[in-house]
């Protein structure tokens, strides 16, 4: 395949680039930190999305070395941000499964002296294995780095709620697909307010993703979820441009 060879040379050639979309403080709307969403300007086909060219990195291996200058790249631009913020990465079950994980991470951080606390890795379902005893061992070792653990797109997965029994997340990122129903849809709302009140019984922050419009954001600020990220704070922007947003006076 073609986009496979364009692949293999566009880390060499610079043709990805990070945006960052923010997400904010439920109740206070300050500014909490931002998730980092590659994007690649491929010369000839423009912006081919992530959900389209990341499975073929990770079917291909090439995943290690994207998801490595992922890592350092946001952990680099963060550096700039004020130093209260966070910065979540997306991270493919493949990397996850990887036993050199935590060690790239570490020297990753030595690397570009980003403070691990302000670091948050976020995993999907997908990356949860079968054997529960790797996992565990996996996220301890991720955990003993001092950086944080999210469970995105939660509540799309065959076992969402064992889990969160099973795992220590520090974030719950309830999906786009129950957010985007509320509030007129009983059964979205009444799934984000059940996610909302597991987080906090748990001890665990909850993210509303994909939120778009008012009655939504006040509907989830209402049931207790902690962050909002969504089109209507902001679309994912440059890093120049999330650096000017964080930066501005208010
Ligand atoms: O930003 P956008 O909605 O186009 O992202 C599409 C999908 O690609 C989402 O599922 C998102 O989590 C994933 N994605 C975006 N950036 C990264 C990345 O750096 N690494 C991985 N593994 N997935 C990413
Ligand atoms: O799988 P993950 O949650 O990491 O994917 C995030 C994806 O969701 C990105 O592709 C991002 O561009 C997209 N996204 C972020 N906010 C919104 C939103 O408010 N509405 C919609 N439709 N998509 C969003
Ligand atoms: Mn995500
Ligand atoms: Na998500």
């Amino acid at each position: 395949r073609s986009l496979e060879l364009d692949l293999r040379r566009a880390i060499a050639r610079q043709e990805f680039e990070l945006y960052y979309q923010p997400q904010v403080d439920a109740r206070t709307g300050a500014f909490d930190g931002a998730e980092a969403l590659i994007r690649w300007h491929h010369p000839v086909r423009g912006m081919v999305s992530p959900a389209e060219f990341i499975p073929i990195a990770e079917e291909t291996g090439l995943i290690g070395n994207l998801g490595e200058w992922v890592l350092r790249t946001a952990c680099t631009q963060a550096l700039s941000w004020p130093e209260h913020l966070t910065v979540a990465v997306n991270l493919s079950p493949v990397q996850f499964r990887d036993g050199r994980l935590a060690t790239t991470i570490r020297n990753i951080l030595a690397e570009t002296n980003f403070p691990p606390a302000r670091l948050e890795l976020e995993i999907t379902e997908g990356s949860l294995l079968q054997n529960e005893q790797r996992t565990l061992v996996i996220l301890r070792e991720l955990r003993a780095l001092g950086i944080r653990i999210s469970m995105d797109d939660f509540g799309t997965g065959y076992s969402s709620l064992s889990y969160l029994r099973r795992f220590p997340f520090d974030k719950i990122k309830i999906d786009q697909s129950f957010v985007r129903r509320t509030p007129d849809d009983k059964e979205s709302a009444a799934i984000v307010r059940a996610i909302a009140m597991l987080g906090a019984s748990l001890g665990m922050k909850t993210t509303a993703e994909g939120v778009e419009t008012d009655a939504q954001s006040s509907f989830i600020t209402g049931e207790g979820c902690d962050q909002i990220q969504g089109y209507l704070i902001s679309r994912p922007v440059p890093a120049r441009q999330i650096e000017a947003l964080f930066t501005r006076p208010e």
